[in-house]
């Protein structure tokens, strides 16, 4: 080191400035960041997690370390997300449902058959749209890393075939913790019931309550198939999932922290959809090769539900606002083209 550069560097000390290369500011401390999950290990979500995973060990030179917990072992979404808010857990990956009671707003994504297809759900998701609802979860105690999948919901029961309209009445169905798959299910003429995650199988084993409406994986992974006789394939919502990581936690990371868990649940984003789409072709195929009895409602009584269920969107739109309403639905009519 010249005299020169020797002067430098202890006038830089001095001021307090670091003369240390950018790269090596960036000090990955050893951690562990527990994640909550509602599905089982053999989820799609378990995927998405080890690619995660694998992504920051990498990149934090094995200092980062990503924990899962299944089986709602730390609690349901709703929970779980409450004890992310509290900064006693660092994530929780959960349906966007459960939560619109603290981000009304996010009601919009269980307005029924609001996407067609996952290419539009993932368009608006990783957009502005995307963009708009995740920066509103820092002002509850949350930061969302990225969008992941739950999926398109279908319906399933152990009373009869649902092939119209009329086959709703009077079926007891579980439906998340949600005002709008309440209030969908209840103008299908259902008993809407709400209740957590964990709680389905049992539920449905004991006939407290006829059917309930998921995901193909999310009904294979946790052998709702043992329970359920009927799957009729309603595509009638799409369920975005949430990685939320706790802000408390967050704001102790440093700068270059953040943004390895950021890029890392971006990788983990395109492995769990990739492999939620795989595997739900595979899972449709498995739930019929266990003995449920599979049907497709005609695309006339198709049209017929959607218009009867026209009426949540009126009842709701003031709840979810009208921003939220204005944002999806532009979105939606750039990629439609009308
Ligand atoms: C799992 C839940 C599940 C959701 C539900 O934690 O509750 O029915 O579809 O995926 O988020």
């Amino acid at each position: 080191m010249t005299v020169k550069s020797l002067l430098l560097a202890a006038v830089a000390l001095l001021a307090g400035v670091s003369t240390a290369p950018a790269q090596s500011q960036a000090q990955f401390q050893d951690r562990v960041f527990r994640v909550s999950n509602g599905v089982s290990k053999e989820h799609p979500m378990g995927n998405g997690l080890a690619a995660m995973g694998a992504c920051t060990l990498e990149r934090t030179g094995g200092k980062m370390r990503i924990q899962p917990y299944w089986d709602g072992a730390l609690g349901n979404d709703l929970t779980a997300t409450q004890s992310v808010r509290s900064g006693t857990l660092e994530m929780v990956l959960t349906s966007t449902a459960p939560l619109t009671a603290i981000i009304p707003s996010l009601g919009v994504f269980d307005l029924p058959f609001l996407f067609d297809n996952e290419e539009e759900a993932d368009k608006v998701l990783d957009g502005k749209a995307g963009d708009w609802f995740a920066a509103k979860l820092p002002a509850v105690g949350a930061v969302n890393l990225a969008w992941w999948e739950n999926g398109f919901r279908h319906t399933t029961n152990s009373r009869h075939p649902i092939t119209k309209l009329e086959d709703f009445q009077g079926v007891k169905m579980r439906v998340m913790q949600n005002t709008i798959f309440i209030d969908t299910f209840k103008e299908l003429g259902s008993n809407a019931v709400p209740m957590a995650f964990s709680e389905i199988y049992s539920a449905l084993e004991t006939k407290t309550v006829d059917g309930q409406e998921n995901p193909y994986n999310n009904i294979e992974n946790m052998k709702f198939y043992e329970v359920q006789k009927y799957l009729t394939l309603s595509k009638h919502a799409y369920s975005p999932t949430l990685v939320l990581f706790s802000k408390r936690v967050w704001d102790t990371l440093s700068a270059g922290e953040q943004t390895v868990l950021k890029e890392c649940a971006a990788v983990g984003r395109a492995e769990q959809r990739k492999v939620n789409r795989e595997k739900s072709k595979v899972s449709l195929a498995n739930l019929k090769a266990n003995g449920m009895t599979v049907n497709e409602i005609a695309p006339a009584e198709l049209d017929r539900i959607r218009g009867k269920l026209a009426v949540i969107y009126d009842r709701h739109s003031a709840t979810i606002g009208k921003e939220a309403l204005d944002l999806v639905f532009g979105e939606l009519k750039a990629i439609r083209g009308k």
